[in-house]
């Protein structure tokens, strides 16, 4: 059957009804574009809602963490295609990562990451698909660029920060990419102090990374000393509480071994509220005291800069609602959710209606701050919005999602899912104006529901229909592990490039005539300068001394859409990938002597095959 257009989908959707009626499974009502009188069964509603037809486009971009793989996915929604791997904290030989000297360079010396919670640059509060910031655990953040999907800058580890958890989220614009420490540690990095003396001795740091905001540029903004909790996941207020961000802490105890016991003593934990604003004047007045090679900001020295609002034991989201009014935070143990009152925050802060002090922070009372305790069931975990007021809240122990109304405080709906959810994401859930639409499931454990494998088993994630009353499980989809959150944006605010063109290439070395290609010696240091262009890598041949420092520098003069070409050369390790227009660099030391053949690794034309060479080294 030839599959095209709306007719095939038709043609699909006539065939997957009566699958389903087969199978049983009526529906009261009919999809859009089925028969007058036709029942269509909730499989093939559901089969309508996440086929793209082939040719057709998805409507959005879920962007999710890669977990210590230290890459992003990108998916597209509603299909739950696996689009692209955007390479990010770990090499990756499909796309030459981390082999040419730039991409090396970035990396360090480490070689992996652990990529958590992604975090789209926003203008106003919304996407506006120019960046995508990730964490790593090792104290560092990364950049990448939208308009080709490449990482371009990495900043960290940065110093005094350990276990970079909370993080990557940026401010409504995007002046900070934060970051939080989950482990705290005797600062500067390098002290070594007894653990019996972790309640004194060992510190938390909540960094901001500054952002700037024509180039994405990040540099160090400014960093505060915490008290030595756990610092989990974080959000940045917006509107209405604009300037503030909060992040969960766990661990409050202070207590050290085993954490799953001796971290649950106390009923509540915190959500730190920290003064951003103030937090950048009292960098710019040069406040703080040296630790690490970083001014380090005291917050019982500056009041007025962190104050801890008490929470459900053992808190892991905190969510601020699209208007900016509440900060939904809740106990990863409870059968509530607490939302917080922005406005009740303030007037506490003002009256000073504090229960006490930590490390001089003081910490507000939970009565006068709250506005409710919403039932949304067993094990929430973090929270995501859709418009008209809505709010979804993942439940790890009921293993569902639950609907609930800002304000109201009802829970209206839930859907289970079938795995543990972890995080949840909704279309542009946590900006200031959600689309709905879509909310994905980032379950953890997959429990069989895909074919065998083996031990080694993917991660799973559900899509989940939000546009009605009841929320309606829609699709199963595997990803790449391990998603620890996601962000989905509307496809047509990112623009992206498929060339890069000639004329935006000022690389030093680049050459876009094959007479220009060839060997240039300077003692002995030996640069080659390589022209690859369907289907000839120019020169085909040359010669070296053992001992050169040899620097390969390729660009791929092609124009046309899709006609990367690659450089695999035997025996060095060497593989680069050079994009349409693209000029990259590798450099080596020659140690072997003999003939090397280099290739391209990139299936580009018909005569891909005769794209070789030969490195002859005497
Ligand atoms: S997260 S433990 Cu960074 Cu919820 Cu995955
Ligand atoms: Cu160029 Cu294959």
């Amino acid at each position: 059957m030839k599959i095209e257009g709306k007719g095939a989908i038709l043609a699909t959707v006539a065939g997957i009804v009566a699958l389903g009626l087969l199978a049983g499974r009526c529906a009261p009502s009919a999809p859009k574009g089925a028969k007058k009188g036709v029942a269509v069964s909730d499989v093939a509603q559901a089969a309508m809602k996440v086929y793209v037809a082939p040719g057709d486009l998805d409507e959005y971009y879920l962007f999710a963490s890669g977990g210590h793989s230290g890459q992003m996915y990108v998916y597209g929604l509603p299909s739950g295609r696996h689009i692209s791997t955007i390479p990010v904290f770990t090499p990756y030989p499909a796309t030459g990562y981390g082999f040419d000297d730039e991409s090396k360079k970035m990396l360090g010396d480490l070689t992996w990451g652990d990529t958590h919670h992604p975090a789209l640059s926003e203008t106003n509060g919304d996407y506006d698909g120019r960046w995508l910031f990730i964490n790593d655990m090792n104290g560092r953040i990364a950049r990448i660029d939208l308009r080709d999907f490449k990482t371009k800058q990495i900043i960290g580890p940065v110093p005094n920060v350990s276990g970079n958890h909370g993080s990557s989220f940026v401010t409504p614009g995007t002046e900070y990419s934060v970051m939080a420490s989950r482990f705290s540690i005797p600062i500067p990095k390098g002290t070594a102090v007894e653990v019996a003396k972790y309640a004194t001795d060992y510190k938390g740091v909540v960094t901001g990374i500054k952002v700037d905001p024509k180039t994405g540029e990040m540099s160090m903004g400014w960093q505060i000393l915490m008290p030595p909790f756990d610092y989990d996941l974080g959000d940045a207020g917006k509107l209405v509480s604009n300037g503030w961000v909060f992040f969960t802490s766990y661990n409050t105890e202070k207590a050290t071994g085993k954490l799953e016991v001796t971290s649950a003593q106390k009923d509540r934990d915190y959500i730190a509220a920290v003064d951003w604003k103030l937090a950048e004047q009292l960098a710019a007045k040069g406040e703080g005291q040296m630790i690490g090679g970083v001014k380090v900001i005291d917050p019982a020295k500056n009041p007025g800069l962190v104050y801890f609002m008490p929470c459900g034991k053992s808190p892991h989201g905190v969510d601020v609602s699209p208007d900016g009014k509440y900060v939904i935070g809740s106990g990863k143990l409870q059968g509530v959710t607490t939302a917080f009152n922005w406005e009740k925050v303030q007037t506490a802060i003002r009256n000073k209606d504090f229960a006490g002090d930590e490390d001089g922070i003081p910490v507000l009372k939970y009565e006068s701050i709250k506005d409710a305790e919403v039932p949304v069931g067993l094990g929430p975990l973090h929270t995501q919005f859709g418009p008209d007021g809505y709010a979804y809240t993942s439940l790890f122990v009921d293993s569902a999602i639950a609907k609930w109304k800002l304000g109201t405080w009802e829970v209206v709906d839930k859907v289970p899912m079938s795995y543990s959810i972890g995080h949840l994401s909704a279309a542009e859930g946590d900006t200031v104006s959600p689309d709905g639409k879509w909310l994905v499931g980032l379950n953890k454990l997959s429990h069989g529901r895909h074919l065998t494998v083996g031990p080694s088993q993917p991660e799973s994630s559900q899509l989940v229909d939000i546009t009605e009353e009841k929320m309606k499980l829609v699709l199963d989809f595997f990803t790449e592990p391990e998603p620890h959150y996601a962000q989905i944006i509307k496809a047509d605010k990112i623009k992206a490039i498929e060339v890069y063109s000639k004329e935006e290439n000022h690389h030093p070395l680049a050459v876009w005539d094959v007479k220009d290609a060839g060997v240039t010696r300077n003692g002995n240091k030996v640069t080659v300068k390589i022209v690859e262009v369907r289907s000839t890598i120019t020169p085909t041949d040359f010669e070296i001394k053992e001992g050169d420092e040899v620097t390969l520098a390729i660009t791929n003069i092609e124009q046309t859409t899709d006609e990367l070409h690659g450089l695999g050369l035997l025996d060095y390790n060497i593989n680069i990938v050079v994009d349409p227009g693209e000029t990259k660099t590798v450099t080596f030391k020659a140690k072997k002597k003999g003939v090397f053949p280099y290739y391209c690794t990139n299936f580009c034309s018909a005569l891909h095959q005769e794209m070789q060479g030969y490195m002859i080294v005497r």
